[in-house]
């Protein structure tokens, strides 16, 4: 639980640092470990179709997403914990592992957000990885938020309207040390007591600059295992990866239960209910089986549209 101190400073701030929270032998080593096998099995499947040159150097995690990368090839979305906001087809892969299942509900990242929101929890489907390669490895126009650095925005605008006045809570892992070297998550200290700002949506989602100081921003690194609590009003952003070796996140958000998350055409489920235990979900297989029904589902869908942004705003011209 967050110490009264913490509260405070979250409370005040919109944010906090918190190291040390995710145990290494049960959730962390396990995470890198199914990632490791997932892409390697990716890498395999993409070199017996040709279409990952044979030559790259060994089969380690960096060259593994560095061949993936130069070759064009997505390995993004297969990694993600969440479909993507476009055509759902039965092609359209993604990951709910069980290592991350054990991450989304770890009682010590459940007992941080109790604090935040109380006792009765829903994992929010606004969930994500971000594996970011060194930026001198990427394409001069890359812009993707999962792959390069993620520009200003508020968590609450990549909701639908529902969820505007709901209780939500993003919780950031830290997987690989975070550094303002290695592109850590940045912050606009009490900028959740803005109301929600406009965002423009090219080439990213993002607010512009004349609606806030960017000169505020204040880097969070934290050690690999730790997590960065934000408010869905505060305005974050993330720094480049300017160092030799990828930079790993997880982005999760929880609300309370029985409100709407804001994306409702993808699963939630209570993560924790302190009054009625038994509706908890604890079984990783149930979670899976939340997504290939929701995939199943959104086939015969139109595109998946995730937020409420218009692409022609005055603002972003
Ligand atoms: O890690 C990043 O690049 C940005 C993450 C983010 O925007 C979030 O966690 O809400
Ligand atoms: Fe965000």
């Amino acid at each position: 639980m967050l110490s009264t101190q913490q509260l405070d400073d979250f409370k005040a701030q919109g944010y906090l640092v918190v190291n040390d929270v995710l145990d290494r032998q049960q959730i962390i080593t396990p995470l890198i470990n199914e990632y490791e096998k997932k892409l390697s099995l990716l890498c395999a499947h993409w070199q017996s179709q040709g279409k990952l040159p044979g030559n790259w150097n060994s089969d380690t995690f960096e060259d593994c997403i560095k061949a993936i990368y130069d070759a064009g090839l997505d390995y993004f979305q297969p990694l993600d914990i969440s479909l993507p906001p476009e055509k759902i087809t039965a092609q359209t892969p993604m990951h709910a592992g069980d290592a991350v299942f054990n991450l989304m509900t770890s009682s010590s990242l459940l007992d941080l957000i109790e604090s935040i929101i109380g006792p009765e929890i829903t994992s929010n489907p606004i969930q994500h990885v971000r594996i970011k390669p060194p930026a001198k490895q990427l394409y001069t126009n890359e812009h993707r938020a999962h792959i390069t650095s993620t520009d200003w925005h508020q968590d609450r605008a990549v909701t639908l309207e529902e969820a505007d006045h709901t209780r939500m809570v993003t919780a950031w892992i830290a997987i690989t040390d975070a550094t303002p070297e290695n592109g850590c998550l940045q912050v606009i200290p009490a900028s959740h007591q803005n109301p929600m700002l406009h965002h423009c949506t090219s080439p990213q989602l993002a607010i512009p600059q004349s609606q806030f100081n960017a000169k505020e921003a204040k880097p969070l690194p934290v050690r690999s295992g730790g997590v960065i609590l934000f408010d869905p009003l505060t305005v974050h952003s993330s720094l480049t990866n300017k160092t030799d070796h990828v930079r790993w996140s997880f982005d999760l958000r929880y609300n309370v239960t029985g409100d709407p998350t804001g994306r409702p055409m993808f699963p939630s489920f209570i993560a924790r209910s302190r009054s009625c235990p038994e509706t908890e979900l604890r079984d990783p297989e149930q979670w899976r089986s939340l997504w290939k029904d929701t995939q199943r589902h959104l086939i015969s869908e139109p595109p998946v549209e995730i937020h409420r942004w218009p692409h022609d705003a005055l603002l972003c011209a």
